[in-house]
This record gives C-alpha cells, structure tokens and sequence, in this order.
C-alpha cells in the first residue's frame, strides 16, 4: 500500500530465469500484488517467480504487448508498476517513482533511461535508434518524449479502459505512452532513472524491433 492504494507489480518475462530472481527479491514491501505474465518461457522463469511469490500469469501468444495486456486483466491495484524481467530497470527506486508520480500529480508516469548515467548499459545502436524513435514519436504527436520506449511505467488502473491498446509486440511501450499523450484526460509525465545492463540472453532484435517500432508509430498518427 502506498497513500492508501493498492500497488500492483507487472513483469512481462520470456526465459528470464537469473533476471526474475533479481526482481523479485529487491521489490519493497509496499507492492501488494506481483504479477509475472510468461509468454512460453522453456526456462525456469515460472518455478523462479511462483517459489519467490508472484503470481504468475501464462500467455501463450508471444509478443511484449500481449504479456501486457494479459497482466492488466489481473491486476488488482489502484496504481500499476511496469519493469522488465530482466534487471535493467531500477527496482529499489520504486517508492521514490510512487512519490514522484504522486507529488507531478500524474495519471501516466515514464521512467526514461535518459540522459544515460552509465554508458556501459546501452550500445550506441541502441542509443541512436533510441533517439530516433522518441524524436520522431515527439514530433508526431506533438508533445517532448526522452524515452518512448522506457519499459518503467507507473500508471493509475482507471485509465486503462480510456486508451486503446492494439500492438502486441514491442511496439506496445511507445503505444501507451502516446495513448497517455493524447488523451487530454490523461496527465503524461516523465522522470529520469538509472538503467543498468540486462541478466540473462537479450531477446530484442534492434533492426528488425526498430523498424517495426518506427513504422507503427505513424500507423498509430495517422490511421488509428
Ligand atoms: N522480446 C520479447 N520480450 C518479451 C516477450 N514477452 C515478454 N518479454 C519480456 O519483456 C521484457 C522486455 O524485453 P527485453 O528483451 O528486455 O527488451 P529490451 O529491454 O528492449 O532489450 P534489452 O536491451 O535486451 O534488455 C523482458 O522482461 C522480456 O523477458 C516476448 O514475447 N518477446
Ligand atoms: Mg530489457
């Protein structure tokens, strides 16, 4: 509980057996509900997650969205955390996220990994096609993103149902931020976090992922 809401966890995981025990074991003691949504891991990623105590949520479509949207349907909190299985994201700054996402009165909170803090954690492919892609997602939807493709998200659960959430891929995390950006009755706001490098195998494939990403982008301007 954090100011008398629910705080619901939501960790998207394919084999992430090492990352997934790393999550778990640092979560403060004001998450209420875990969730780890296992989109067919081959991995002990199921074993891992129910023996530290999380409930673990099976899709079988693969892709990054539907794990998402699968998680959503479970949660139970008022306020929703998003991060990956893979410890890249910061999960000791949970409570200082909760307090910023109070204190900006935010509806939609992104945690953008930049400015980098530690230039070890992201190549500079990724880098690039990172800038590329919150330039070009800021400058469609007319509204300064640094991180389009942040995997941290802090969200209330009542705007769910306002936003229409289609892609199940990777295309899902600039998806809902840009769902939160144009809806008028959605407040946006973004934090800077520390990022770290990933446990476990990398499952992302940068060109194919990014070129996806980017193309879905103006899909979503101009069609949807
Ligand atoms: N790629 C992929 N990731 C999934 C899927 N389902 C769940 N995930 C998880 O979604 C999270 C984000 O995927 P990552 O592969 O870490 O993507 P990324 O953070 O952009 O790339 P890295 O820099 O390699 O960490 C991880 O926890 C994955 O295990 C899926 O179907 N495909
Ligand atoms: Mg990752």
């Amino acid at each position: 509980m954090y100011r008398d809401q629910r705080i619901t966890v939501i960790i998207p995981c394919l084999d992430e057996e090492q990352g997934i025990a790393e999550v778990l074991k640092r979560l403060p003691a004001l998450v209420d509900q875990v969730i780890v949504v296992d989109n067919g891991s081959t991995d002990g990623t199921q074993r891992v997650a129910r023996a530290m105590g999380a409930e673990v949520v099976v899709e079988d479509v693969r892709g990054y969205g539907r794990a998402y949207k699968r998680g959503f349907s479970h949660a139970i909190g008022d306020i929703i955390i998003t991060l990956d299985g893979d410890h890249s994201y910061p999960v000791d700054a949970l409570s200082y996220l909760l307090e910023a996402f109070h204190h900006l009165e935010a509806d939609f909170l992104s945690a953008s990994r930049f400015p980098i803090q530690n230039p070890q954690c992201m190549s500079w492919k990724h880098r690039i096609g990172n800038l590329v892609l919150s330039a070009v997602a800021s400058l469609l939807f007319f509204h300064w993103v640094r991180d389009s493709q942040s995997g941290m998200w802090v969200l209330s659960r009542h705007i769910l149902p306002k936003m229409k959430l289609e892609s199940d891929g990777m295309a899902f995390s600039e998806e809902i931020k840009m769902e939160a950006i144009r809806n008028p009755e959605i407040r946006f706001r973004e934090i800077i976090i520390n990022y770290s490098t990933r446990v476990g195998e990398k499952k992302l494939q940068p060109w194919r992922d990014g070129m996806r990403n980017l193309l879905f982008l103006f899909k979503k301007r101009f069609f949807r």
